[in-house]
């Protein structure tokens, strides 16, 4: 707890770098990836026979997902002649993310609903094998990876055994903006709908740049909303409310608390597990808010969500989980999911209060507001 409670007091403005993989892990330098990409592809597809390459990200596809997804997949389809299938699994909810499907009619198979026979080889990106949200289909080998997400224990990847394809790029602020490199190098023209699909991604992960953007995300994120449809990405940005999502926001202001530097906020059983980060965003954009905390259950799984202003947020969530469930993160964010024991609201009640034990603990003491923290009604 230390660490975490140090940065917490400090809260500097810049994220320390997100560090370093181990030797030997990632794409060996001076190597470019569309080149090893293309070596692993043909020195396996003489196996494949006419089974395709099978697409798939983590559970519920945020833009960044869909952005590399279906960037990979024209890659995939112009660079290679492949003829891939893009699946995903949960729910997609949150108005932004399905007016972006709308709008650019991005459509994709159940991956519970797959006949594994026909895929010779899962590319997964946005995510990685082992993460929480991700299920990947049995039987199926993972062939190539495309990421950005601080694995939980990085020193172990260097023992782990990994994809032939493993690009990890810790320093990059976007899959899709890794992902248009890749389509850059192999001179594929972007159409209007992948390029827009892209810049989605781009500027979903970086907030237009302005969040640990390196060169590339720079470049993919001028590139593509030169080439995006600006009509569709406004609609994205802004889009039609459904009437639920301001019943669900009642509901998040009304249960969250302040505490001193943090909002914390456990909604008990939420509609959509996508309102948790939502509201996890809504919540640090407070002012003197330094970090937020939101969590909820649906189905079987408590989902929380941690943001930070500036300092890594995966340590936090690390304490604030224990030993419990799984996270992921990079830079200011992180997710982590809790499988429920039950699905009785007992259980869900004494989760919420490990939760909010160990959160606490993250705040100084001269800090804490009271053990119940404050309403956000009654903020003076
Ligand atoms: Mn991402």
């Amino acid at each position: 707890m230390e660490p975490a409670a140090r940065m917490i007091r400090h809260t500097p403005t810049v994220a320390p770098p997100s560090g370093d993989l181990p030797a030997g892990v990632g794409i060996p330098a001076g190597v470019q990836p569309l080149a090893h990409l293309r070596a692993v592809i043909e020195g396996l597809r003489p196996s494949w026979g006419s089974r395709r390459p099978l697409i798939l990200t983590h559970r519920t596809p945020d833009p960044d997902a869909l952005g590399a997804m279906f960037g990979l997949e024209l890659l995939l389809r112009c660079a290679f002649g492949l003829a891939p299938e893009i699946a995903a699994l949960g729910k997609i909810s949150r108005a932004e993310n399905v007016a972006m499907l709308r709008e650019l009619e991005l459509a994709f198979a159940d991956a519970d609903r797959l006949d594994r026979k026909h895929y010779a080889g899962v590319f997964l990106v946005d995510t990685q094998p082992g993460f929480g949200h991700t299920t990947l289909p049995e039987g199926i080998p993972v062939v190539a990876v495309f990421d950005h997400h601080r694995p939980p224990d990085v020193a172990a990847l260097e023992t782990k055994s990994l994809p032939p394809h493993y690009d990890l790029r810790l320093e990059v602020g976007a899959t899709s903006a890794l992902m248009y490199g890749y389509l850059r190098d192999a001179g594929i023209e972007l159409d209007e709908r992948i390029a827009t699909a892209l810049c989605c991604g781009v500027r979903f992960d970086t907030l237009d740049l302005a969040n640990s953007a390196t060169e590339l995300d720079c470049e993919a994120f001028f590139e593509t909303f030169r080439r995006a449809d600006h009509q569709k990405l406004a609609r994205i940005q802004r889009p039609t409310l459904p009437a639920i999502y301001y019943r669900d926001l009642y509901r998040s202001l009304s249960r969250a608390r302040r505490y001193g530097p943090a909002v914390l906020g456990f909604l008990g059983r939420v509609v959509n597990a996508e309102s948790v980060a939502e509201m996890a965003d809504f919540f640090r954009r407070m002012e003197d808010c330094r970090w937020s905390l939101v969590g909820g259950a649906v189905g079987e799984t408590y989902h929380l969500s941690l943001r930070t202003d500036g300092v890594e947020a995966y340590p936090f969530l690390q304490h604030v989980l224990g030993k419990e469930g799984s996270f992921g993160g990079r830079g200011t964010v992180a997710g982590g999911q809790v499988p429920l024991a039950s699905d009785d609201w007992r259980d869900l009640q004494r989760l919420e209060r490990r939760l909010r034990g160990r959160a606490l603990e993250l705040i100084e003491p001269g800090e804490r507001t009271g053990a119940r923290g404050v309403r956000l009604t009654q903020i003076p």
